[in-house]
């Protein structure tokens, strides 16, 4: 067959194949076929051995021009490929920043540090300063200093956790507040929240809970000053018609030592489900610091009296979100703990 001929056959082969490219790794292969090693274009120069002496020139000439336009044509197809690879690319990475963004699940407070941020605040304002003393605690300040003797049933080994035969977890936060009243003396009015440990579980007992603790200790201080501070306490953490009522009790670190009930805010005190239809609702333990727990720290209990008392956190926020097992709080399950979203403030 004629060369010019070939040349117009493989012409019109690489203009069709031109069309069929839709990707530059195809681009690729076509381009090999044609220009590669064993291409067509190596094939035509290869026959020029079978072309007689004379027209060989002329040959050669038509073969090389044919490889400079096929690569100018090819050329010129691979730079428009890829344009349309990256303009396809851009495409399906596009971002529309006008969506509106994917929410982000926002945790909530804790309903102890609810109550707890609650209790400090109310303290806080009634001019208590803030006293968080450490966890583990010799014998001395957590039993020996709060007037409770060697022999004492709060010591059994089946409440407390010892970690060695002197020290361990203190079972109170008042452990803390012996050393305030050692080391400065009164006038002291602080409260000290924090985490306490004792062995017992049920429903309404764990074996790590918060308590909150609260000591006034200057000349003249008296129950009054408690019953007031009580009034105002529980008005402020369950509304503003409540009352309070002591009733008298036993702690090994007060004398005389109280039971504080508030009226049932969820009644009124008519009697409901939740006061057990007494109308009053238990929330604290509180008393006169005793003598001896006074003087053992260095303060003349003639010359000063005080009063302390102590909350359980927990117990404070069951009765106030109506949570009938202590273990709803301490499980860490984000569908109850989901109902208090949205309180206390962005997390
Ligand atoms: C309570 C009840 C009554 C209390 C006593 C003291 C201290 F350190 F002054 F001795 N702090 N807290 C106290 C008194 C705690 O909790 C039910």
């Amino acid at each position: 067959m004629d060369l010019k001929e070939t040349i117009e056959g493989l012409k019109e082969k690489i203009r069709g194949e031109m069309e069929k490219i839709s990707s530059h790794k195809i681009f690729l292969e076509t381009k090999m076929k044609f220009l590669g090693r064993g291409g067509e274009v190596q094939s035509l120069f290869k026959g020029l051995k079978d072309v007689p002496k004379e027209e060989k020139p002329a040959a050669g000439k038509l073969i090389n021009d044919f490889g400079a336009w096929a690569e100018k044509i090819f050329d010129e197809r691979e730079e428009k490929i890829k344009k349309e690879e990256l303009e396809k690319r851009l495409n399906s990475e596009k971002v529309d920043v006008t969506m509106p963004g994917k929410e982000f699940g926002l945790g909530s407070y804790h309903p102890d540090t609810l109550i707890k941020r609650e209790l400090v605040d109310v303290f806080s304002g009634m001019g208590f300063e803030i006293f968080e003393g450490p966890e583990i605690e010799t014998d001395y300040y957590n039993f020996t200093a709060l007037n409770t003797p060697k022999d004492h049933p709060a010591r059994d080994m089946q409440d407390t956790f010892y970690l060695t035969d002197t020290l361990l977890l203190r079972t109170q936060t008042s452990a803390g507040q012996i050393r305030v009243m050692e080391k400065h003396g009164p006038p002291i009015k602080i409260l000290s929240p924090g985490k306490v440990y004792r062995s017992d579980q049920d429903a309404t007992h764990s074996p790590m809970f918060s308590q909150m603790e609260g000591l006034v200790v200057d000349e003249g201080i008296t129950m009054c000053d408690l019953k007031g501070m009580l009034d105002e306490f529980a008005k402020k953490i369950f509304g503003e018609k409540v009352e309070t009522r002591l009733r008298p009790s036993y702690f090994p670190f007060t004398e005389p030592s109280v039971e504080v009930d508030v009226s049932c805010f969820s009644c009124g005190g008519k009697g409901c489900r939740l006061c057990k239809g007494t109308g009053w609702i238990e929330v604290l333990g509180a008393g006169m610091v005793n003598r001896k727990v006074l003087s053992g720290c260095g303060i003349d209990p003639d010359k000063y009296t005080g009063f302390a008392f102590g909350m359980g956190v927990e117990r404070i926020a069951m009765l106030k979100y109506g949570i009938t097992n202590m273990k709803n709080l301490f499980d860490g399950d984000v569908r109850f703990l989901s109902q208090f979203k949205g309180q206390g403030g962005t997390v």
